[in-house]
């Protein structure tokens, strides 16, 4: 066995793993407690890493037309297709959609091959749908794109601002800094500011649950407050910025006394102004945003009045202080320092910037190879696919994204690319659902197995590192883009035989005529000349990596000077904006779309780690009680939304979480796990003037009960072949994978239709015996049992999944070879009954790490664990990642109200 250290391929926090490995299998992961993101912590996700890995489910050959082949014959059909489209219908009628999980080397090659060889312009990228705001604006007030704290400012920090950041869900390892930071000052105040009350409130001080969509008008106020109330830094402002005069009187227009912009924000107008005092009085105030900010048609204007504020304070450039966008995926941050979005060219360089493109010519000019930049931007992700519909572009290369699941407007997405003649698809799963459109499919390596490069939240670049080799001829996706770059001719700027190579080539133009007027802030010129040993020692580091700053760069902006023409930051005047998917009769319900604390995006990696799967199980459908109940709803009951165009049916949760009017649901499920679950269909694709990214947190929905005649738990083996018909005959199903077996939800019929003949039913689409038959022909419950060779092949419940028992104990059977036969009537009682005698069900899991399910919690706060080291003593849970402290919090809140409330019922009735 053998300890390696890398960096986690999730979110951007940018963990560093301590992977223990064989060569051939990735046994265990820890934290590295040396990585500066994390110092040995991981959260769930991260410690699941090695369950998640394996051959089986990824893809492993090239497939052209359906057809396996070698690849000789993949590389030179790309090579071929993508030189025939260019010929008929000109250089830019091909395109690549890449993305943010792509390492920095993969992204660098796939820039320079599309802008620079192939010379079409429209190369874009997820990050599009994730961070193309937050770069906008920054590029608007700082000159560049450039991220200027770092994650210990939030620690030093005396404000935390959280907006539209479910941080303890999605960057859980900073939010246990944030916590810890906070147990150590206690001086130190959080705000949460989103509509929903998330996990991440459990640390805050003040929660603003403000309108969705509001924001903008919520730091304009704040600007104008802070004029009022004579707490602007007008020192900070004469020195170092312009066009505060033309920000506040923007933000004037409107009327900014407390209670307008209370009633405009739909908040409390004294929690309102706390907010307001807080931050205009503290220094050292750090606002982190995400994609509550980012995901709407006014996302750059929302990052610029947040940046106002800061730059009007002079809380920017100081350590715990200034406007920081968190990144999602972990290379975000690589993307846009290679230039890997449609409007940008390469390293910081946009086509606009006075001599750029002739920069990157003469850079990539190698031999007797003068690469052929485009003029200008090309589309951006939204308009890319537009320009797909028209049959402008013909070919996309699409690299590590699934935009079939995740753009807007999905369904419509999904016409275009089965439209578009050529589609290449580089993907590692092979339930990736964006294969369905592929004509050539690339089998990509994956973590574990690729060397390179990837930066996080704070600009700190560190190695992931290739451990095993990828399964069968699964290849990485810088050396696919080699062979297709020298089939095409140009094979000698594209001759690396190792990711190093394209590293220091990549650090080389950072830093290539990096000076004068026009210098860029990222410049990793101090990388450069790293050789294969020095690349794979390389440690965490933070950009810019200079001559003059060899150890990096923790901080930017500390001097005040910014990176524009004149050194001085801008001001931006914001006009606030409503979303634009407005709200009718027919669709009354603003829809809220996000993540869940165990999946990542479209579930290809996490949902293979079972109990990943359990914490929430299936898809669903948050909603607030008093619009469940004018909707004839009830909690866990099937719900189908409406929306522009597609729909979505979902498990409802009932949840005081919510505001009234408004739904959220995850963005997770795709078409391999339900059948009518990916909300992407449910938005329309408005996208934001400035940056391109589209709306995706304000759709506007219809919801209704889903009525049908039944509903079903089916579980079958998992190494069960046969034909799941049960997802035609279904109006819903859901699949979730567990250790040994395949649980199925299902639902369907009619309602008042008389009940399926289910033991026919049972013999024509199960294997093996239906052994085991309880059926009340009253109520139509049924539970039943299916047998081959003595071997548990099914199990099947009809009613609703509420009546559930906890799934182990069952699953566990499906892993033995033979069961005793006959079998004893105990053992009968027990399979039907689905779980072994006295054996509770447990709910659904709270602690993914030690399984703890929410009944035990209840019970043993019931029983008097009152607080989280109590119930950790107990059961373990929330004593390893602490990923469900959050949840164990409010269970106690919750539970304690219940205790308080049963025992003053039995004191009234005594
Ligand atoms: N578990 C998990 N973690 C992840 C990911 C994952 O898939 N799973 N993905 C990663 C990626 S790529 C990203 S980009 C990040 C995203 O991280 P976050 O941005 O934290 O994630 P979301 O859940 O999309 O949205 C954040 C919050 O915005 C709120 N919101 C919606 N509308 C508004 C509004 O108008 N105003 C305000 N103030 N808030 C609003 C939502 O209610 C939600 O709680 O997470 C990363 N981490
Ligand atoms: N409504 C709504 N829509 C959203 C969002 C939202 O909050 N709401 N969030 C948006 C955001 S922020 C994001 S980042 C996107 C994410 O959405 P996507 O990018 O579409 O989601 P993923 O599931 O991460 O897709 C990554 C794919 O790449 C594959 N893959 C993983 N590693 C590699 C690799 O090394 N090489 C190759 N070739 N393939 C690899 C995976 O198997 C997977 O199929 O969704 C966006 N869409
Ligand atoms: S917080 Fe979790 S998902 Fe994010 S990088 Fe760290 S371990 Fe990975
Ligand atoms: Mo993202």
């Amino acid at each position: 066995m053998t300890k390696a250290s890398t960096t986690c391929p999730y979110c951007g926090v940018g963990c560093g793993v301590i992977a223990t490995h064989d060569g051939h299998t990735v046994t265990g992961v820890e934290g590295d407690r040396d990585h500066p993101a994390n110092y040995g912590r991981l959260c769930v996700k991260g410690s699941a890493l090695h369950e998640t890995l394996g051959a089986q489910g990824r893809l492993t050959r090239p497939r052209v037309d359906g057809v396996e082949v070698d690849w000789e014959t993949a590389i030179s059909s790309v090579a071929e297709r993508l030189a025939a489209t260019q010929r008929d219908y000109g250089r830019q009628s091909v395109a690549a959609y890449l993305s943010g999980q792509l390492l920095t080397e993969d992204y660098y090659l796939a820039n320079k091959l599309f802008k620079g060889f192939l010379g079409t312009p429209h190369l874009d990228t997820n990050s599009r749908l994730c961070m193309a705001s937050a770069v906008a604006a920054y590029k608007r007030s700082l000159g560049a794109d450039a991220v200027p704290c770092n994650y210990e400012d939030l620690e030093e920090a005396e404000l935390v601002v959280l907006v539209g950041s479910n941080l303890a869900w999605n960057h859980p390892v900073l939010f246990q800094r944030l916590r810890t930071a906070k147990q150590r000052n206690p001086l130190m105040r959080v705000v949460v500011i989103d509509p929903r009350v998330t996990d991440t409130c459990e640390i805050a001080d003040l929660y603003l649950g403000v309108k969705p969509g509001s924001d903008a008008r919520l730091f304009n106020g704040l600007l104008a407050w802070m004029e009022s109330k004579k707490r602007l830094d007008q020192v900070y402002l004469a020195q170092y910025t312009q066009g505060i005069d033309d920000a506040l009187a923007a933000a004037r227009e409107d009327d900014c006394s407390i209670e307008a912009i209370a009633t405009d924000c739909d908040v409390d107008p004294e929690r309102l102004e706390t907010f307001f005092y807080w931050f205009a009085t503290q220094l050292h105030v750090v606002t982190m945003y995400s994609q509550g900010i980012n995901q709407s048609t006014s996302g750059t204007d929302k990052c610029n009045a947040i940046i106002n504020c800061h730059l009007a304070g002079g809380k920017i450039g100081l350590p715990g202080a200034g406007p920081f966008s968190i990144t999602g995926q972990p290379n975000a941050m690589g993307g846009r320092e290679v230039g890997g979005l449609a409007n940008q060219l390469a390293a910081h360089m946009d086509y606009h910037m006075p001599g750029a493109i002739d920069r990157v010519t003469r850079f990539w000019s190698t031999g007797s190879l003068t690469p052929s930049l485009p003029e200008g931007p090309g589309y951006k992700a939204v308009d890319l696919f537009d320009a797909i519909e028209r049959g402008e572009i013909r070919a996309i290369w699409i690299m590590a994204t699934n935009p079939g699941v995740s753009l807007p407007d999905a369904n419509r997405m999904r016409r275009i690319l089965e439209a578009c003649p050529l589609v290449i698809v580089s993907d590692c799963m092979a339930n990736a659902d964006i294969l369905q459109y592929a004509d050539i499919v690339l089998p990509a390596s994956s973590w574990s197995e690729k060397d390179g490069t990837v930066t996080n939240s704070e600009r700190r670049i560190s190695r992931q590192r290739g451990l095993l080799p990828p399964p069968g001829e699964a290849r990485h996706d810088w050396w696919i883009m080699t062979q297709v770059a020298s089939r095409m001719g140009f094979g000698e700027a594209f001759a690396y035989t190792h990711p190093c190579e394209i590293f220091d080539e990549h650090a080389r133009l950072s830093g290539f005529e990096n000076e004068g007027v026009a210098a860029r802030i990222f410049d990793i010129s101090g990388l450069v000349g790293l050789d294969r040993e020095a690349y794979d020692a390389l440690a965490p580091i933070q950009w810019p990596v200079t001559a003059a700053a060899p150890q990096g760069t923790a901080r930017l902006f500390t001097d005040g000077c910014f990176a524009t023409p004149d050194g001085l930051a801008r001001l931006i005047p914001v006009r606030p904006r409503g979303p634009e998917q407005a709200l009718s009769e027919s669709r009354p319900l603003r829809l809220n779309t996000g993540r869940v604390r165990d999946q990542w995006h479209t579930m290809t990696r996490t949902a293979r780690a079972p109990r990943l799967m359990n914490h929430r199980a299936e898809p669903f459908i948050e909603v607030h009680p008093e619009d469940a109940a004018s909707l004839g709803l009830s909690d866990q009951q099937l719900a189908r939304l409406d929306g522009a165009g597609g729909d979505y049916i979902g498990r409802v949760r009932v949840s005081n979480a919510m505001r009234q009017g408004e739904v959220f649901v995850p963005m997770h499920w795709n078409d391999s796990f339900s059948g009518r679950a990916r909300m992407g269909g449910l938005l329309s694709a408005h996208v934001d003037p400035v940056s391109g990214q589209p709306e995706s947190k304000h759709g506007a929905v219809e919801m209704a009960p889903l009525n049908t005649g039944w509903e079903a738990t089916l579980i079958v083996a998992a190494d069960s072949d046969c034909e799941p018909v049960w997802r035609d005959e279904s109006t819903y199903w859901a699949y979730i994978p567990l250790a040994n077996s395949q649980r199925w939800q299902l639902a369907g019929g009619k309602p008042q239709e008389p009940s399926r003949d289910w033991l026919s039913w049972a013999k024509a689409h199960l294997p093996g015996e239906p052994a085991l038959w309880a059926e009340d022909a009253g109520s139509g419950r049924l539970r039943a049992a299916g047998f081959e060779n003595g071997r548990l092949c099914w199990w099947l419940m009809v009613g609703s999944p509420t009546e559930l028992p906890a799934l182990n104990w069952l699953d566990a059977r499906f892993a033995e070879a033979a069961l005793d036969t006959p079998l004893s009537s105990d053992l009968r009682r027990r399979l039907l009954a689905g779980c072994d005698a006295g054996e509770a069900d447990a709910g659904p899991t709270i602690c993914s790490c030690h399984q703890v399910g929410r009944k035990a919690i209840v019970e043993a706060i019931r029983n008097g664990d009152a607080n989280v080291e109590a119930l950790g003593a107990r059961l373990a849970c929330g004593t390893q990642c602490g990923s469900c402290i959050p949840e164990l919090k409010s269970l106690i809140e919750e539970e304690t109200a219940h205790v308080l409330a049963t025992q003053a019922v039995e004191a009234e009735t005594a």
